[in-house]
Parts: structure tokens; C-alpha cells; sequence
């Protein structure tokens, strides 16, 4: 089950994502298979409540409205390949964006210790970046053998989470960060696909700062003995954009942010995901 989103308002924020749209820039590759429709949304009919006054005045248009497409339109661009089903857009202005990063700075306490390591195959490594996980309270996440536990949510992981949700007119319980110091760091291929995470919900990828390079790649497409040959679909994800990650792109598709040693600056990156209820403590 999903929740309804929360009422919606048109904010100034939606011109400004116009404007910062121009700005918007993607690797050859995925520019094959992507298109650019404002009106072609992820979103889904969320219910747009009136006042108190309206309803009064006029009950049965009261009922027309509630379900009206959601009214902030970003101009999204589709990304498609067989298995994977993504929408791309800029979420923040520059100005914007730049703020919510200083702001991240400030306020977030990154995992240390045992949360701040992975297990591959038995071994437990350090991870080459630092990560953070924040969210309703009680919920953990377990990923690469590790349980992470949500911390309360800042006042800007609000901000941030409540921009995705009156866009997208999805919600989220729960946030992992991933800070990438400069392009020395880097994330390697996975699928978010744990069994803990609502499998119909979109996962919400927020970023800031440097832009890095993304890439998909096909589960059957990996390695030198794969059974197919499918391209991979490489993005760049740019400062303040927000790419949705829709079922089912996470059975089908591995994604990474590989090292880029030319990149000097840092970069924070904010999945939102819905973990199952299920999985308090
Ligand atoms: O930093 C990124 O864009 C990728 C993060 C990621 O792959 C994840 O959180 O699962």
C-alpha cells in the first residue's frame, strides 16, 4: 500500500525549474532514448484538498477536484531501456541548490564504525565515501550486510523529502546519504532491490554538488561471459536534479558512480525510499 500524498501548492519553484531545465545536460548515449515532456509526469492523481469555505459553497465541485492531476509540473525526461523505467529532472534552481547543500553540510552526522563499513563476499571493507541514513523513527535498512538505523529527520532532509513529494506526489519514510568527497569516491554497481523496500514504489535520487557520472547496466550484460548485449544507459546527474528510479529498474538494472579522478569537488547524493513497516525494530 502507498500513501496518499499530502495536499499540493503551486510555488515559484516551478518557474524557476523551467529556467534551470535549459541548463540540463545527459550523456550521448541516453540522450537516444530520452525525451523532455512537461506534461508526460511520473506523478501520480493525488487528492488536492479546498477549504473549509469551498467545500461549504459548493460540495460537488469539491468532489471534481479531488482528484486533479498534480499541479507542479516539472519538465521531466523520460529514460527508457528495456527493464528500466526513469524520469530525470532538474528539482532545485542553482541558487537553491547551492543553499540546500550548505545546509547538508551543517546538519548531517555521518555513520561511523561498524555502519560505516560493508561486507562483500564475508570481508568487511571500508566504504570509499561516507553514508548516512535518516528517517521515520524505528525503521532500519539492512544493505551489503550491514543494519542501518534511521536517525530523526533534520529540518532540510524535510525540506528536501516534502520538494519530492509535491512533485512526484510520492512518499518516503526513510533517506540514505552518500557523500563522495571528490571523485576518488565512488559507489560500485548494485541493485537497490533489498527486500525490505516497497517494491512499488519509485526510489527518489536527489543530488547536490559535483556532477558525476551514473550508470546502468543490464544484469544480463555484465561481465565478459554475459548473455546479452545490451548497452549500458549513462546520465549525469547534475546539482539539484532529482532522478526517479521506477519499478522495475532495480531487478533489471544494476546502477554505479564510478571513479571521475578530474573531479575535485564533493558531491551528496539522497536516495528516498519506502521501507516496509514491517522492518522496525
Ligand atoms: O550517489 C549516487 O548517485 C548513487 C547512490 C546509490 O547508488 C544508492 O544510494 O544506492
Amino acid at each position: 500500500m502507498t500513501e496518499k500524498a499530502p495536499p499540493c501548492r503551486l510555488t515559484g519553484l516551478v518557474l524557476q525549474q523551467l529556467t534551470a531545465m535549459d541548463n540540463f545536460v545527459m550523456g550521448e548515449q541516453s540522450k537516444r532514448s530520452c525525451s523532455t515532456d512537461v506534461r508526460r509526469s511520473p506523478r501520480k492523481k493525488i487528492k488536492v484538498e479546498k477549504s473549509e469555505r469551498m467545500k461549504e459553497e459548493d460540495p460537488e465541485e469539491e468532489e471534481d477536484a479531488v482528484l486533479a492531476e498534480f499541479a507542479h509540473p516539472v519538465p521531466w525526461r523520460k529514460i527508457e531501456a528495456d527493464g528500466l523505467d526513469c524520469d530525470y529532472a532538474l528539482l532545485f534552481s542553482k541558487q537553491e541548490a547551492d543553499q540546500l547543500f550548505k545546509q547538508l553540510e551543517e546538519e548531517v552526522v555521518y555513520s561511523t564504525g561498524e555502519a560505516a563499513k560493508v561486507q562483500v563476499f564475508g570481508k568487511v571493507h571500508d566504504i570509499p565515501r561516507k553514508q548516512a541514513t535518516y528517517g521515520d523513527e524505528g525503521l532500519n535498512y539492512t544493505y551489503s550486510g550491514v543494519k542501518h538505523s534511521a536517525r530523526p529527520w533534520t529540518p532540510t532532509l524535510e525540506q528536501i523529502r516534502d520538494a519530492v513529494t509535491r512533485t512526484t506526489g510520492w512518499t518516503f519514510n526513510f533517506v540514505l546519504l552518500n557523500r563522495y568527497k571528490d571523485g576518488q569516491d565512488h559507489i560500485g554497481e548494485h541493485r537497490d532491490d533489498e527486500r525490505e523496500l516497497d517494491p512499488v514504489s519509485p526510489i527518489a535520487s536527489v543530488s547536490f554538488g559535483a556532477a558525476r557520472d551514473f550508470i546502468f547496466r543490464h544484469r544480463d550484460a555484465r561481465g565478459k561471459q554475459s548473455s546479452q548485449q545490451i548497452e549500458p544507459v549513462k546520465l549525469e546527474l547534475a546539482h539539484g536534479s532529482l532522478l526517479l528510479m521506477n519499478p522495475p529498474t532495480n531487478t533489471f538494472w544494476y546502477h554505479s558512480l564510478p571513479v571521475r579522478k578530474k573531479v575535485l569537488s564533493p558531491r551528496i547524493n539522497l536516495t528516498f525510499r519506502r521501507i516496509l513497516q514491517g522492518s522496525k525494530k
